[in-house]
């Protein structure tokens, strides 16, 4: 079922890899036909090339947006060869089949980015191409259709075999349609964004399946990482400089630990156990902040992933290769950190080349039943400004410095979420229950294993700080963290029981800080 190639057309905003297909393509035989930009580069090469409007004698016209909408080349490319009306149809109208169309679009997504105004874009809305891409992709019984030059080296092997197969037409047409639907994606958004739209009418997500995965959650969930060409650092862009492949959970998981320590200006680590932060710390160096952050909770960070928001020096690398761990990522790493890291095959080692501002708008995703859920990120963080304190007694410079830091730390950290803080440091992290209550007390229970393993009489969350990712329902919960210790507490406020909460905060004598903002994650 080899294909007989006789004509290919050839129109390519990305001139990568022209060259070579169009030569392999004459020495084969086959008759070359372009447009404008595409004929001149294959010209320059010395190849013999018949422009699109010699072709079907009908000049370009409109500054180029009518170059190939015409009838000699959709009846080309859709004509059925099996079909004798067909072919006699082609005959009485002069066309010519064209068995190979090899498109990529005009560049849209890159003048948005480059910050061309509107007409610019628009200009840069391509009508032609996806209509040739469609059409091939629908005759691919007879046609090849290529629209990436990865796909050009594949089509040429083939080529030398004596010609495509149908399961080779049939794949690249799939690719062609998921082709056009994402460029048309990219469009429907921008349109949604230049009437200031966040949440337009239809929401059409695109993304291009970056890896296959060995299963998802449980090993018998199919599971693939797409990437959705969003220009942040971080997992979709990160480099893989060692260790074994990454899997589905361990990428929820490293994104959920970079996207926390990116929080942080002062050198941080974060420890992450199934997405959620089992050690925080900031420190002048960021050795200091892996001891600190590792202090919190030892037994949980035993294959964990660990993320720093600085370029991972020897010093510290030595320090987490020490503890088995599954992933560490990092903006970037030292040679010398790197070759400690080589000693341990199966860590797998992440660059990402930056740290995303944690601020920055974008939106995520949750699938339910029939449909799926869109928010814009949490991009919100409270200052000291925004802070309201309600007790008699006001948090000291260092407990506001941890109150603000601890309050960073529950954005990050599944709901209910009560975390305890000192000195830049978490001391006990309370996640997921159902209970607020239920939080609090085992942040502090983890926190006195901890300190029991580490041989000290006193848990570490004794003249802690407490963060709370949203208010008190009743005075039970606030009771468990000063039970616990904390000597302030930072927390969203906004309880119709809020006054009964404040009054048993000054019975304890403790600070409170209520931030107007709340940091649900679920
Ligand atoms: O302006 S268009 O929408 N109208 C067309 O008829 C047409 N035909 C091909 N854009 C059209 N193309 C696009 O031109 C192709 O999709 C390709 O991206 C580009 C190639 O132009 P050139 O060969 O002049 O560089």
């Amino acid at each position: 079922d080899r294909l007989p190639m006789r004509r290919a057309l050839l129109s390519v905003s990305d001139k990568a890899g022209l060259i070579e297909l169009g030569r392999a393509l004459i020495d084969k035989g086959v008759a070359l036909l372009s447009t404008g930009g595409s004929a001149k580069a294959l010209r320059e090469a010395g190849l013999e090339v018949t422009d699109v409007s010699d072709h079907t004698g009908f000049p370009e016209i409109l500054d180029g947006r009518v170059k190939t909408l015409v009838p000699q080349i959709h009846g080309g490319i859709l004509g059925r060869r099996d079909l004798e009306s067909h072919r006699a149809q082609m005959d009485a109208h002069s066309i010519a089949p064209i068995d190979l169309v090899c498109v990529n679009l005009y560049p849209f997504a890159a003048t948005v980015a480059s910050g061309a105004d509107a007409d610019t874009c628009i200009e840069n809305i391509d009508i032609g191409g996806p209509a040739m891409i469609r059409a091939a992709a629908k005759n691919h019984d007879h046609v090849v259709i290529l629209t990436d030059p990865d796909q050009y080296g594949a089509f040429i092997a083939a080529l030398d075999q004596g010609g495509t197969t149908l399961a080779e037409r049939q794949l690249w047409a799939g690719q062609a349609y998921a082709h056009t639907a994402s460029y048309d994606a990219m469009i429907a958004s921008w349109f949604a964004r230049q009437r200031g739209e966040a949440l337009p009418a239809v929401m059409t997500v695109s993304g291009t399946r970056r890896e296959l995965l060995r299963y998802g959650e449980n090993p018998h969930q199919d599971a693939a990482f797409y990437t959705t060409g969003e220009n942040r650092f971080g997992i979709a862009t990160a480099r893989q400089i060692q260790g074994k492949a990454l899997s589905y959970n361990n990428l929820n998981d490293t994104d959920a630990a970079f996207e926390a320590v990116a929080e942080f200006d002062a050198p941080a680590i974060v420890i992450v156990k199934h997405a959620n932060p089992c050690g925080v710390a900031t420190a002048p160096t960021l050795v200091e902040a892996w001891k600190a952050a590792l202090r919190c909770d030892p037994v949980s960070a035993f294959g964990g992933i660990v993320a720093l928001n600085r370029p991972l020096d020897v010093e510290t690398a030595e320090q987490i290769a020490t503890l088995f761990t599954e992933v560490i990522v990092a903006p970037d790493a030292s040679e010398e950190a790197k070759a400690v890291l080589s000693r341990k095959k199966n860590l797998r080692l992440l660059l990402t080349g930056g740290v995303p501002s944690p601020v920055s708008g974008g939106m995520t995703f949750k699938s339910v039943a029939g449909g799926f859920l869109a928010q814009e990120r949490d991009a919100g963080r409270v200052g000291p400004e925004a802070l309201r304190v309600v007790t008699k007694r006001a948090p000291t410079g260092q407990e506001m410095a941890d109150l603000l830091f601890a309050f960073r730390v529950a954005k990050h950290v599944k709901s209910n979420a009560v975390i305890y803080v000192r000195d830049g440091a978490t001391v006990g992290i309370g996640a997921g229950q159902m209970s607020r209550v239920d939080s609090a007390r085992i942040a502090a229970r983890k926190s006195m294993d901890a300190a029991e393993a580490a041989g000290e009489s006193v848990a570490l969350t004794e003249g802690s700080v407490a963060a709370s990712d949203a208010f008190f329902p009743f005075a039970d919960g606030l009771e468990s963290v000063i039970a616990a210790g904390a000597k302030a507490v930072i927390q969203p406020g906004g309880s119709i029981r809020d006054q009964e909460v404040i009054d048993a905060a000054d019975a304890a004598g403790i600070a409170m800080v209520f931030t107007g903002m709340r940091h649900f994650r679920h």
